[in-house]
Parts: structure tokens; sequence; C-alpha cells
């Protein structure tokens, strides 16, 4: 069977790992989330690609969800003692090592999917991992700060600002003029399902459906797309969702999200037990719904997620 998982960071790469365990013979294919990569000290870090490959290649730190493991802060203590930062961004030095693999190659002239794949060959994550597009695509919020109204880059407003102040906007910059990177559109219209993980449903699958021919490549592919809630009792589980949601008019309910993306793309979605009351809600809006536990508390549970999606996928097909 051939799956396509629509990733961000820490929500698709737990999503991921479980249904690795669910769906061992499985061919699957990993459209990354890049909006959130950032240009630091000279370095492009691609947050969510570095999220799924460490996760599922075994050298996440745990507790954290981003970031290595047995990770030290050297490197950004001496660029600190030399007043250069940002220091509001954690890079540690053992993931510098895999930025600056990866800005060296940028410059030799490979493409970022290309590189993408390089990298995993050390990390051997057990599926193909694919950036959305190989041209660069950020994402800026819109906040209103002193008065002021500006842009500011995503993970400035995520990691800086942690949030607090109310997003007006999300804008992907330069997904109108990204194409999708080598592999996106056939692995798309090869598939056999097609999944959303519990990822933002605004910054990461959102940025990602933002690239135009990807939308409308699921649309037309003519097989199960099924969805698991990032939101659950009217809330994110971690995160900043409400936030980008409330920019884009979407309140943070299981069943709005499902609106959000809409019949015309979603077949199928999962929503947690403790939000069961909204399943008829969604199926009157032609989306075949299930309530069933999406807490990815450890790998079994992650994988029972995981079987839970494929069993809906054949349900609607
Ligand atoms: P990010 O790029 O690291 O923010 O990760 P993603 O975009 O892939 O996923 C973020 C989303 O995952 C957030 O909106 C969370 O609510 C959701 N999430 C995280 N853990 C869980 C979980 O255990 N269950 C569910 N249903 N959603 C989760
Ligand atoms: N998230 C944080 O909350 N603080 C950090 O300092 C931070 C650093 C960081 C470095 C590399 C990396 O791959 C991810 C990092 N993240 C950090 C996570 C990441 O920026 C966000 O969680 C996601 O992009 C949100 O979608
Ligand atoms: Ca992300």
């Amino acid at each position: 069977m051939r799956i396509v998982v629509l990733a961000g960071g820490i929500g698709g790469a737990r999503f991921l790992r479980g249904l690795k365990q669910a769906a061992p013979d499985a061919d699957i294919t990993v459209i990354g989330n890049t909006g959130d990569d950032i240009h630091l000290f000279g370095l492009k870090v691609c947050p969510d690609l570095d999220t799924v490959m460490y996760t599922l290649g075994g050298g996440i730190n745990e507790e954290q969800g981003w970031g290595r493991a047995d990770e030290t802060f050297h490197l950004k203590e001496e660029l600190a003692a030399y007043g250069v930062g940002p220091e509001w961004f954690g890079l540690g030095d053992r993931d510098f090592a895999t930025h600056i693999v990866r800005t060296q190659m940028i410059g030799a002239g490979f493409p970022l999917s290309a590189v993408t794949e390089a990298l995993c060959d050390r990390w051997q994550p057990g599926v193909r991992l694919i950036p959305m597009s190989d041209d660069r695509v950020e994402t800026h919020v819109a906040v209103e700060v002193d008065g002021e109204r500006k842009a500011i880059h995503f993970q400035e407003y995520w990691v800086r600002l942690r949030a607090s102040v109310p997003a007006e906007a999300i804008v992907p910059v330069g997904a109108e003029q990204a194409k999708p990177a080598p592999g996106v559109l056939e692995s798309i219209a090869e598939a056999d399902v097609i999944l959303f993980p519990p990822s933002n449903p605004v910054v990461s699958v959102g940025t990602i459906l933002a690239v135009p021919g990807i939308r409308e490549a699921i649309a037309e592919a003519g097989v199960p797309v099924v969805g698991l809630s990032p939101i659950v009792g009217d809330a994110p589980v971690r995160g900043m969702a409400d936030k980008v949601l409330a920019a884009v008019g979407v309140e943070s309910t299981a069943a709005a999200v499902a609106e959000h993306y809409g019949s015309g793309l979603l077949d199928g979605w999962l929503v947690d037990t403790v939000d069961a009351g909204s399943v008829e809600r969604i199926e009157t809006a032609g989306i075949r719904c299930r309530a069933v536990p999406l807490m990815m508390t450890d790998l079994d549970a992650s994988a029972e997620m995981a079987r839970e999606a494929l069993a809906l996928a054949e349900e609607v097909r």
C-alpha cells in the first residue's frame, strides 16, 4: 500500500512513528512543511523536516519533541558572547551540523529535496521525506505590537513571542510562486490513501496545501483522504493552533477544522472520544467521521490512531 502523509513537525512526526508500526509493509511518502524554515547565522534551518527526520531516525529530543537528543549549546553561547543572536532560537551543537551540511549543499547547487534525501541517508527514517517545494516559502504572521501592525516570521511569533499577541493574518510568503518539489505530485497521483496527521491545519498542512497544484492533485487523486484532529476538547493538544485558526476565522474545534478542510478535500475525519458530540455535525458536512482516542501518549497509542485512520479510509473507499 502506498500512503502519502502531509506533515508538520511534532504532530506529524509522532503520528508517522505510529503509522510505521501500524503498517510496516506500507510504502510511506511524507510531504513536509517548509513554511517554518528560517535562515539564521547564514544557515538554512528546516524545523519541520528535521523533526520528522530525527523522530523517525531515532535522534529526536523526546521530551521537547524538536531538536536533538543529548544536545549541548556551546556554539550558541559562543555566538552570544560576540553579541550575535538571535538568542531566542535554541540551535544546539549537534543540530548545527545538519544546518551546515544543508546550507553547504544548497550553496553547491543542490535543491532542498536532494539535500533532504542526502540527510535522510544518515537517519534512515523509513519513509520517503520530500519537502513540499524546493522554492523558498516562509510563513509570516501579521501582528499588532505597541499599536503598530507588522509582519514577523512565524518562528518569531511562536518561539520569541510564544504567540502571546493575537495573529491577525497568516501569510505563506512565496507559496503562490512555489512549485511542488519533484516527487510530490507523482506520489499523490500514485497513492492508495492520503492522510492528514494531527498537524497544525493552518501553518503546517495549510501551508503545504498553499503550494499551487498540491490541493488540486489530492482532490483529483480519487483515493480516500482521511485526517485526524489536532484539536481535542476545543483546544490544541500543544502549540498555537488556536491562535492561527482564529487568524483565518476558524474556531478551535474538531468540527470547525474538518469543515475548514471541507468535503471537497476530506473523505474521513477522526475526532477524539471527548469530541464524540461533533460527529453528527461533521457527517452532515459530508465527511465520514468516527470518535476514537487521539492522544499520542506513546507509540502504541499513535499506532492505534493510524490503524483507525486506515480503517476509515477503507470505509470511504
Ligand atoms: P509542529 O510543526 O511541531 O507544530 O507540529 P505539527 O504541525 O505536525 O502538529 C502540531 C499539532 O499537533 C498541534 O496543533 C497539536 O494540537 C497537535 N498534537 C500534538 N500532539 C497531539 C496528540 O497527541 N493528539 C492530537 N490529536 N494532536 C496532537
Ligand atoms: N521551538 C521552541 O519553542 N524554541 C526553540 O528554541 C526552538 C528551536 C528549534 C531549533 C531547531 C528546530 O528544528 C526546531 C526548533 N524549535 C524550537 C521548534 C520549532 O521551531 C517549532 O516547534 C515549530 O516550527 C512549530 O511549528
Ligand atoms: Ca511546524
